[in-house]
């Protein structure tokens, strides 16, 4: 049985403090390391690690702070074999988690930094640009689009070109529509069936939508830990629509329902 490809698997590794421990830094990077083995053992292609949350009002981190969580971090997961992405809207925390051994500059801020676009070329490493409307403080509050799948589709080829210019080989671009950044459930879920035509750019997808906002805006008000059931639908669907790569928590329940997505497809 031949089985089709499917997408790669990112698994989540946040380094945020332990409210509940009084370890410090040290015990904040263990266990983030720990938490990234077990990812890998549950089957992850790449490990997203990030410092700073960019969830709906979340407050920034200063980048002393930032480089404190992840590059213990990073050094501890360099050398598994499995490839490495920093999370950062910061030019100076991607440089130092690249010369710590990351592979991809994952942005949700799509290099808009001031020094971002060089810092990227300069590196040499793939980056992902991600939409997102406004920032994480506050871009929930009213997002508004004339046209959404248009104006995120506009931005992320305007975002391309920038960053072709800086001097950014484009093998090395992913592209992601940034689910739940700046975005109604009536945007998010307009996005998502879109997938194909954005997946259409000659650029690879980066699609994350595990335990978003949005499956509890669909399911009774659901809290994080009871959207897995969404989170997978949600994967295999941009499985389906050629995404490139799936950033998850759930790794394991992920890459279950993806061999098996594969398996009956590779059956007709
Ligand atoms: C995403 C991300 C995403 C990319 C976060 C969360 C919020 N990076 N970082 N795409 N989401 N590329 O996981 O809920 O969707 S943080």
């Amino acid at each position: 049985m031949t089985q089709r490809p499917r997408p790669l698997v990112m698994g989540i590794v946040n380094v945020t403090p332990d409210s509940f421990s009084d370890g410090g830094q040290h015990f904040d990077a263990a266990r983030a390391i720990a938490h990234g083995h077990a990812l890998i053992d549950a089957g992850a292609d790449w490990l997203d690690i990030g410092g700073e949350s960019t969830r709906p009002g979340a407050q920034p981190v200063s980048e002393a702070d930032e480089l404190t969580r992840i590059i213990p971090v990073i050094e501890g997961l360099a050398g598994t074999g499995i490839p490495l992405s920093i999370d950062t809207m910061k030019p100076g925390v991607a440089r130092a988690a690249v010369q710590a051994g990351a592979s991809l500059w994952n942005d949700v801020n799509a290099l808009q930094a001031d020094d971002a676009l060089e810092t990227a070329a300069e590196l040499g490493c793939k980056v992902c640009l991600m939409h997102m409307q406004g920032a994480p403080q506050t871009m929930q509050a009213d997002p508004v689009y004339g046209d959404v799948v248009a104006e995120v589709e506009a931005f992320l080829l305007a975002r391309v070109e920038a960053a072709v210019q800086a001097g950014v080989s484009r093998e090395n671009i992913w592209l992601d529509p940034g689910i739940g950044f700046g975005k109604t459930l009536t945007h998010n879920l307009a996005l998502m069936a879109v997938l194909p035509r954005l997946a259409g750019h000659g650029f690879p997808l980066l699609f994350g939508a595990s335990r978003k906002r949005f499956i509890a805006a669909l399911d009774g008000d659901a809290p994080a830990d009871q959207r897995l059931g969404g989170s997978l639908a949600a994967a295999l669907h941009a499985a389906r629509s050629k995404a490139g790569m799936i950033r998850v928590h759930d790794v394991r329940e992920t890459v279950q329902a993806l061999k098996i997505q594969a398996a009956i497809a590779s059956a007709l």
